[in-house]
């Protein structure tokens, strides 16, 4: 029984007068019109493309609003298990276009705004991307809020709202400079909540009492309280009336009676310094893909978004007036990564030490709540956070480790007795100096299910890192969901036209919500009209991105050669090194060339782009040489057009969009068991693009779908990885004979001073070349050159890259979401027609 604020009586004129939305041109026009005259106070004297992408994204959000309010009351009344995402990432990019193509009214937006003077497209990219995340991880989040949404999953996600989201990249003198990314001057898309608020408590002590009836009692008191403020924002599905919610948190100094005396003795201006140092716990993103510093802010930030949600999803679960046993049935809550991870102890203390459960109830709840998603196995990644550090922030939660710790290690011991060694190596505590704590340890105790992003990784974790634990728990406890995305923005928002084709050959766009359909198309594959316009559309593609090259970099590149892209973060795993090189190799085999010789070849745009972290130097001398390479290379009068390199700067969501449909090759050339999965794979080829790849992550499970002779697949295993590394520290190595002449063109100035790069290079030759590029670069060079001649034959090219297309299915982030649902959260969805009138 739910009880509405205004009663039955008094809801008349709430019925009469629920605002519409809007479905033709005409109401379209006037709702912009409407919103730019009063909401934003401008008119058609000064009316620009900025107010004109605001009115839009107004009138869009008003329609959401609608229905996103429709979703949360009938979920309310509905009253059945909701799925939490708690992610510290979310990399949404913009947010109009994509609400235009769910409700299904880009053609009416597109006209109105017709009508009005304008493009629709430039008004589209007046919108500042949100950037909340730093790359596969944080997008693989937001990807699934979409589909969570388009198929009805009551669920939420749950992250902070950072003022500052991933730096914005400018790429000066060829060195990558990091400029602040202030998002916030005007975001329609989020609505502070200003009754949504949490008191959430830093440091302080324990005090431990005995009540009358000799009931112990434990209590966190004292410390500092930073306010949370909820700032939610609509996530539409994709033409479903079900609009979900992401509810960011924001800090800010608690208005207690603390500040009032502040105030009162005239210490004005130190209580509002105060308030700026709440402010900073959701001041900034870390900048860091696949790397933890153990920085004291990021644990404060973790402990805080982790205390919010909780909080909040308690206090929804107790409106219910369930039976605290009923928690784990109504309630999912999957950490994305460990970086969520106090949200265990911090439940185990709310019903614990709050709500007064004793320990084993409690803790009973608590793991049937929780499942765990790992994404890296890199060592560098792995959460650990220091005992002392712990033991000053969260003194309440680092003893509830330990009891946690406790009581695992005894089960542990009476059931392997004899294993004494086992006990210390799945301790939660490292007996380092300091000690740590291990965050993936405590995530994979405190949880039912771990999962992996790909069969590889889910194998290697397995196999690896927490070996003990599949021991210890039996094999069950731990499985694989791979990774996937969503084809509304990566195939329909990103690629119109071959959305469009699609639909005309599978009779209509259904496939978008069932990708599996897109099989279908391999009866098309030797249809010869349709080949000429899946080519057409994937040289309009490159024309669009040639054109971006040429106004972000000045740089003219021709749209009929091969496009080689490589987009992702910065990494030495990610090797993007081994790319850069491999392109130095070609350039020098073209200038051993003659001029007609040269003309023979396959001409080849290599295009790099993607951030490095502020901190990494070797990332950042990566991003050095490709852009110290370009400029010699682009300005060779020999190799004209035969050769051309490119970085884009500021690698992000919506540039990803122009990116991914435009690529004849991509490449995904990690050494083989480090990348987890990697999604951009599956963005490229579902565009209609090869991929060179190592078989590491998904592009193992890419392969098998679409068939080996489909994928350019190189290098040595992920088997023979420790060997390999092994041989490099242990035996003399040689370089072969075209990586040397690669490493003798840096080392003699060709590219500028070449002690830039003495670091990079003696990494491969002298420090073991832990990434194991040496061992690859004959096979990748050797498999680059069968990628330029199968891209002669442009028969064969086109039937690999349709027959790949439709056998993509397997990687709609819908599929994803449905293996958690079933294996993890046991949810069902919520068909929002059938709900009762809410109003
Ligand atoms: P929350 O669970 O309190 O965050 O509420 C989510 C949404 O569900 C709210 O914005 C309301 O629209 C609706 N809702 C939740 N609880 C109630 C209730 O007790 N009465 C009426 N509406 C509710
Ligand atoms: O998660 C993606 C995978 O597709 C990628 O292979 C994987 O590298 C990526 C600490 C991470 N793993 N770990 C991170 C990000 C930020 C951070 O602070 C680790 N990112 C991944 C989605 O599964």
């Amino acid at each position: 029984a739910v009880e509405a604020s205004i009663p039955e009586p008094q809801r008349a004129a709430w019925r009469k007068y629920t605002p519409q939305p809007f479905t033709t041109q005409e109401e379209f026009e006037k709702e912009i019109i409407r919103h730019i005259e009063t909401t934003l106070a401008r008119s058609l004297y000064n009316c620009d493309e900025f107010a004109t992408y605001a009115g839009t994204a107004l009138a869009f959000r008003d329609r959401l609003v609608l229905d996103w309010n429709k979703t949360q009351q009938n979920q309310t009344f509905a009253d059945q298990k909701r799925v939490y995402y708690l992610s510290l990432e979310f990399l949404m990019g913009r947010a109009l276009d994509n609400a235009m193509l769910n409700v299904d009214q880009k053609d009416v937006a597109t006209k109105g705004l017709a009508d009005l003077g304008f493009r629709v497209e430039d008004i589209i990219k007046q919108e500042h991307d949100a950037a909340l995340g730093n790359g596969g991880l944080g997008r693989l989040a937001a990807c699934f809020l979409d589909s969570l949404a388009s198929l009805n999953y009551p669920a939420w996600g749950y992250g902070l709202r950072y003022r500052y989201g991933i730096f914005k990249q400018e790429i000066i003198d060829g060195y990558q400079v990091e400029v602040p990314d202030y998002w916030l001057d005007f975001n329609p898309w989020e609505f502070q909540r200003h009754d949504v608020t949490v008191d959430i408590q830093f440091y302080g002590h324990v005090d431990r009492w005995q009540d009358e009836e000799g009931k112990q009692h434990t209590e966190w008191v004292g410390g500092e309280i930073v306010q949370a403020v909820a700032f939610d924002v609509p996530v539409p599905g994709y033409k479903t009336a079900t609009v979900n919610n992401l509810r960011l948190w924001g800090s800010k100094a608690a208005s207690g009676e603390f500040d009032f005396q502040k105030f009162n003795s005239g210490e004005y201006e130190s209580s509002v310094a105060d308030q700026q140092s709440a402010e900073t716990i959701s001041a900034v993103l870390y900048p860091n893909d696949n790397l933890e510093r153990g920085k004291e802010l990021r644990l404060k930030q973790q402990y805080f978004w982790c205390a919010a949600s909780l909080y909040d999803i308690v206090r929804r679960f107790k409106k219910t007036k369930r039976a605290w046993k009923d928690f784990p049935n109504q309630v999912a809550i999957q950490l994305n990564d460990t970086h969520p991870t106090l949200a265990i102890p911090e439940l185990q203390r709310i019903l614990v030490d709050i709500e007064g459960l004793d320990w084993d109830e409690a803790w009973h709840i608590v793991s049937k709540t929780f499942g765990y998603t790992n994404h890296t196995v890199l060592p560098e990644a792995l959460e650990k956070w220091s005992v002392p550090l712990m033991q000053h922030l969260l003194p309440r939660h680092l003893q509830i480790i330990y009891d946690i710790n406790l009581q695992f290690l005894q089960f542990v011991e009476r059931t392997f007795p004899k294993e004494r060694e086992l006990l210390s190596r799945v301790s939660i505590i490292e007996e380092s100096s300091p000690k740590m704590v291990r965050m993936a340890f405590l995530a994979i105790i405190g949880s039912h299910k771990v999962n992996g992003v790909a069969e590889l990784h889910s194998d290697l974790i397995k196999s690896t890192i927490f070996k003990d634990f599949v021991k210890v728990f039996g094999p069950d406890k731990f499985t694989n969901v791979t990774n996937g995305i969503t084809p509304r923005r990566w195939l329909h928002q990103a690629n119109p036209r071959l959305s469009a084709l699609i639909a005309s050959k599978l009779g209509g766009h259904e496939f978008l919500k069932d990708l599996t359909q897109l099989h279908k198309l391999e009866e098309w594959v030797d249809d010869k009209e349709f080949r000429k316009e899946f080519r057409e559309i994937k040289y309009a593609n490159k024309v669009r991105l040639a054109k971006h090259i040429k106004e972000s970099t000045g740089i003219t590149v021709n749209p009929a050669a091969l496009f080689d892209i490589q987009v992702k973060r910065i990494h030495e795993y990610k090797r993007q090194q081994l790319n850069i090189f491999g392109v130095i190799h070609r350039y020098l085999q073209l200038k051993a060339m003659t001029p007609e010789e040269r003309k023979k070849q396959v001409p080849r745009v290599s295009i790099f782009g993607g951030k490095a972290a502020p901190g990494y130097w070797m990332a950042k001398t990566v991003i050095h040489l490709i852009n110290k390479v370009g400029d010699v290379i682009n300005n060779d009068q020999d190799i004209g057009d035969a050769l051309k390199v490119i970085f884009l700067e500021d690698y992000n969501v919506s540039k990803a969009e122009i990116i991914c449909p435009a690529s004849d090759i991509s490449e995904h050339i990690s050494t083989a068991g480090t990348e987890a999965s990697g999604t951009s794979n599956m963005k490229f080829v579902l565009n209609g693009g090869l991929i060179i790849g190592t078989c590491d992550g998904a592009n193992i499970e890419i392969t098998r779908e679409i068939g080996q002779e489909n994928i350019f697949l190189f290098g040595n295993l992920a088997e023979n990885v420790d060997e390999l590394r092994h041989n490099h520290v242990y035996k003399q190595y040689v370089l072969d004979e075209s990586l040397a002449k690669v490493f003798d063109t840096i080392h003699s100035g060709t590219f500028g001073d070449a002690s830039s790069f003495t670091a990079l290079l003696n990494g491969i030759v002298e420090h073991g070349d832990y990434y194991l590029v040496s061992d690859d670069f004959d096979s990748y060079i050797k498999t680059q050159s069968l990628i330029d001649e199968t891209y002669k034959n442009v028969e064969e090219w086109t039937t690999k890259t349709i027959t790949s297309v439709a056998r993509m299915g397997f990687f709609t982030a819908d599929r994803c979401i449905e293996e958690y649902a079933d294996m993890i959260w046991n949810v069902e969805p919520l068909n929002p027609t059938k709900e009762k009138d809410t109003v």
